[in-house]
Parts: structure tokens; sequence; C-alpha cells
């Protein structure tokens, strides 16, 4: 792969570098104040699209990433101007998952969303060449535009059949095991939180895990004892800020292994700032709400302790309770580190608890704030 141009608002710099490392050894960066105010029509005011082509001058660029939503007129505009791909942070968001994809579930869901994610753009450059505006484009008339987009709108009707049945499968393995008596325990969280390394711990399975952004592409569920409870604990896939709907539909058996658990272990990375760790537990939670996990315990983990001091800690705790008291939750909060296996035997007593204590019911009145 060549190398890659970034354009990016400061605020999301370090997010859009760590996904672009995954796919680019070298990659350059364009970026925008954060003040930045997006042109309705082209996204780049000409001004910025003069500072593009300077440094698209400067080498050899395979593919450029806006890290925003971009619309397909931006896209359509941009791609004339400067006469290489252009991509926006969905796409480079779903290059990065299809990185580590491995299995067919996962290949599935990302080609799943990858179209559904260029439906609009094709829709568009039919419009325009009905309208003359691409003269010689894949065709006279657009012809070749409309056959590819039914072609596109039939494979994503048969990826959706499959994923239907991958999910079938999946929903009746977890109503066996519910019938049975066993209880899930969804570990969820932003992506590289170290969900996979505490799942390994937890269950003995050796997923893969690593510094890089959405390592993990797929759920899993593994039975252990856990006191006298038979705990199912499901590994699921990273969040991520502002998942936009095409990726949300595609991840969904991840978001219902979620939704239906009996309790959520919800994983936050200590070591980071507290600006950053408190933008991703509200985002979580958000995520949270949005898939119906609400009224039902969560056991915050405050993983990597073994990289903070322990005031820091506390301080993280504080940040914690101010987000959840009185909230939609019924919620503990146990520092851990998964690494390390520092306070894990912790962490399965809370759970035990959690998951013998009688469902929290959610009474908004109960809770004043
Ligand atoms: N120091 C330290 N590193 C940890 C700890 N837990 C996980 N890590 C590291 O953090 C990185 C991410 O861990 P993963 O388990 O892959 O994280 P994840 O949440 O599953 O990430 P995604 O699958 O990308 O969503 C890896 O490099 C781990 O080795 C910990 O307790 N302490
Ligand atoms: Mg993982």
């Amino acid at each position: 792969m060549g190398k890659a141009l970034l354009v990016v608002r400061r605020g999301d710099r370090t997010e859009a570098e760590e996904l672009a490392r995954v796919l680019y050894k070298e990659f350059e960066v364009i970026e925008l104040p954060d003040s930045y105010r997006v042109s309705a029509s082209t996204y780049l005011t000409p001004k910025w699209v003069d500072e593009v082509k300077k440094v698209l001058n400067g080498g050899s660029f395979s593919k450029i990433y806006v890290y925003d939503v971009l619309s397909p007129r931006h896209v359509s505009y941009l791609m004339r101007e400067l006469k290489v791909g252009v991509e926006d942070r969905v796409m480079l968001i779903l290059d990065v998952l299809a990185e580590h994809a491995g299995s067919k579930e996962a290949k599935i869901q990302i080609e799943m969303a990858k179209l559904r994610h260029q439906l609009p753009l094709i829709r568009d450059w039919i419009r325009r060449a009905k309208l003359g505006e691409l003269p010689g484009f894949l065709g006279p008339g657009g012809y070749a535009v409309d056959a590819y987009y039914t072609h596109v709108r039939r494979r994503i009707a048969r990826l959706r059949r499959e994923l239907e049945r991958i999910r079938r499968v999946k929903d009746s393995e977890r109503s066996r095991r519910e019938e049975r008596g066993f209880k899930h325990v969804a570990i969820a969280g932003y992506t590289n939180a170290g969900k996979t390394t505490l799942f390994n711990r937890l269950t003995g399975e050796r997923r893969a895990t690593g510094p890089e952004l959405l390592t993990t592409t797929t759920t899993k569920a593994k039975m252990v004892p856990v006191g006298n409870s038979r705990v199912v604990f499901i590994d699921t896939v990273g969040f991520i800020r502002d998942i936009p709907p095409e990726i949300v539909e595609a991840f969904y058996a991840t978001l219902k292994e979620i939704s239906t658990a009996s309790a959520v272990i919800l994983m936050l990375d200590s070591s980071d700032s507290a600006e950053v760790f408190s933008m991703k537990l509200r985002e979580s939670l958000k995520i949270l709400i949005r898939i119906g996990y609400v009224g039902k315990p969560l056991v915050v983990a405050l993983n990597k302790v073994d990289l903070v001091q322990g005031d820091y800690i506390s301080k993280l705790e504080e940040i914690v309770d101010r987000e959840l008291r009185g909230g939609l939750w019924s919620y503990r909060v146990v520092p851990i580190s998964a690494l390390k296996g520092v306070n894990i035997d912790l962490l399965k007593k809370v759970l035990e608890e959690v998951l013998e204590s009688p469902t929290y019911r959610l009474s908004l009145d109960a809770h004043p704030r």
C-alpha cells in the first residue's frame, strides 16, 4: 500500500493516527483547526484544497482520509479536485476492522457496512451521470453505474441473509445457555481498554490482543464457574466515539450480546488522561442507553492500574461516581489489571454478589437528581 494523507481536526488527531497506523507504514497529516467550519458543498474551502494539493504534489499518495462525516457531494468534489481516492472516518474505521477480521461473520459484517456506506455515493454518481455531469464516466448515460447500484443492492441483501443466519445460531446458543441457568456477563467498553485481555484471563482463552485499535472484530462466549454460578463471559467488539448507524447495524450481534446480558463489565483504561477517561465513560454510557442496557448492573473495571498511581485511581473513581450516581444502573467500581492479574478475584467476587442480588429495578422517581 502507498502512502495515505489524513485530513483531521486537531482534537481528533490522535485517534485518527492510531487508526491509520494499523493500515499504513507511512502517512502524513494535515491538521484543521478545531474551530474549522466545513463548507457545505465542498467540505474543504479553496484555501484548504490548495494546502492539500501542495502536500499531494510532494509525494505519491494512494488515498486521502478526511476524518469526518462526508456527504456524497463532498466526496465527488474532492475526488475531482484532488484526483485521488477520498474516504471518510467511517471508511477508515471499516478498513481497520477489515484488516483485523478473521472470522467469516466479521468479514460479512464489514463488507455489508462498507457497501451500505457507499450506497449514497453511488446514488449521487447516478444522478450526476444522468445530468451529464460525468461525461465518459463509467460508460455512457450512467448505465454502468445503474448496473453497479443494482449489483450492490443485491449483494447487501445476500450478506444480510447470511448474517441473519449466523445471528440465529448465536441467538439459539444463547437461549439454550439461558435455559440451563447460565448467567451472561458481557465485557464491554472502548477499543483498547483491555477487554480481550480480561476475557482471556477469566476464561483461559487465547484470543488476540494488542495495542492497535479495534483488534477484536467478533464476539466470543465462554462459560466458567464463578462462585456458585456458571457464568458465560462474552468478549465484544470495542466502542468508538460517534459510531455511525451503518456500522451499528452491521455490528448488531455485539450490541445484542451486551443488551441481553445479566451484567456488564464496563472496561475503562485508567492510564488515559482524566479528560479522555471521562469522554470514553460518557460515550460508553450513551451507547449502553442506545442499545437498551439500562436498569441492570454495571461493574466498572478501572483497568491497567499497574500503569498509574493510587491517588489517580481515587480521582477516576470520583469521576465514575459523578457520572453514575443516581443514574440508570446499579454500579460497582473495581480497579484491576487484566494484564498483571491484579484484583481479578475481587472482580469475580463483586460479580458474584451482583449476579445473586435480585434484579435491580429502574425507578427514576427513586433517584432524584
Ligand atoms: N499495562 C497494562 N496493559 C494492559 C492491561 N490490559 C490490557 N493491556 C494492554 O492493552 C492493549 C489492549 O488490550 P486488548 O485486550 O486487546 O484490548 P481490547 O479492549 O480487547 O481492544 P479491542 O479489541 O481493540 O477493542 C494490549 O496491548 C494489552 O496488552 C493492563 O491491565 N495493564
Ligand atoms: Mg478485544
